[in-house]
């Protein structure tokens, strides 16, 4: 078991029932000329979070933990792109116009992909998601149900969209969510903050917040008693 100190309060988890879920890692939302800087936000807010990401997707592939990594996005016919997403708001451009990294959004196209620091390898699971959840629409509950996965270390970006309803939909669904707070990332530091604090208020409500550096130290404990 890895005893982990969390709030509002430490949790044990075994490695063999726990996932790591990377969400939306994506160039689209780093990187310049993608989708979130489509938006009016400024990528650069989300830089931090790379770091530790890569050091506990480093440990948990050592530990031979089930990593999945998601992508936001949508079929290059955008079938699965429901209008009132797209048409949403004043974007510079919106999901499917051309960008410097293709078309927004679209699956296939080089700001869809996954940012190289955390690229996936042979055997991790790549969901793509037509949502902001990691569960709508996509067959991640089938994944973890047959892994027998019961915890999910949830990482990603942002923090208060993407990260936020992925840990809703999965509390729902009965899995105890861990979000590393500094392996996510938000646009609005306050909502990154926010985002946080409201998972874990009220004794947990939606799940446990925690951090890389505490996943790492009871990761390393664990492998040393054993
Ligand atoms: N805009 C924003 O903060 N996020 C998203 O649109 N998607 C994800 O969070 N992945």
């Amino acid at each position: 078991m890895i005893q982990l100190a969390a709030e509002p309060t430490p949790i044990a988890i075994e490695p063999a029932r726990t996932a790591l879920v990377i969400i939306d890692m994506q160039r689209d939302f780093l990187e310049p000329g993608g989708f979130g800087e489509s938006l009016g936000n400024d990528v650069g807010l989300l830089k931090a979070a790379v770091e530790p990401c890569r050091q506990v997707l480093a440990a948990a592939r050592k530990a031979g933990m089930l990593v999945i990594h998601t992508r936001e996005g949508h079929s290059p016919d955008m079938n699965d792109a429901p209008p009132a997403k797209v048409e949403r708001g004043a974007p510079s451009k919106r999901i499917g116009d051309v960008g410097p990294m293709g078309r927004i959004l679209i699956q296939g196209e080089p700001g869809h992909d996954i940012i190289p620091e955390l690229y996936p390898i042979a055997g991790e699971p790549v969901i793509d998601k037509p949502g902001k959840g990691a569960f709508y629409a996509t067959n991640l509950g089938l994944i973890l149900a047959n892994r027998s996965i019961e915890n999910l270390l949830v990482c990603g970006v942002t923090t208060e969209v993407c990260v936020n309803t992925t840990v809703r939909e999965g509390n729902d669904r009965g899995f105890r969510c861990i979000v590393l707070a500094d392996c996510c990332g938000s646009y609005f530091p306050e909502f990154h903050k926010m985002g946080l604090a409201m998972i874990k208020a009220q004794g947990g409500i939606f799940g446990w917040v925690s951090g890389s550096q505490q996943l790492l130290a009871a990761m390393s404990a664990t492998q040393r008693a054993a």
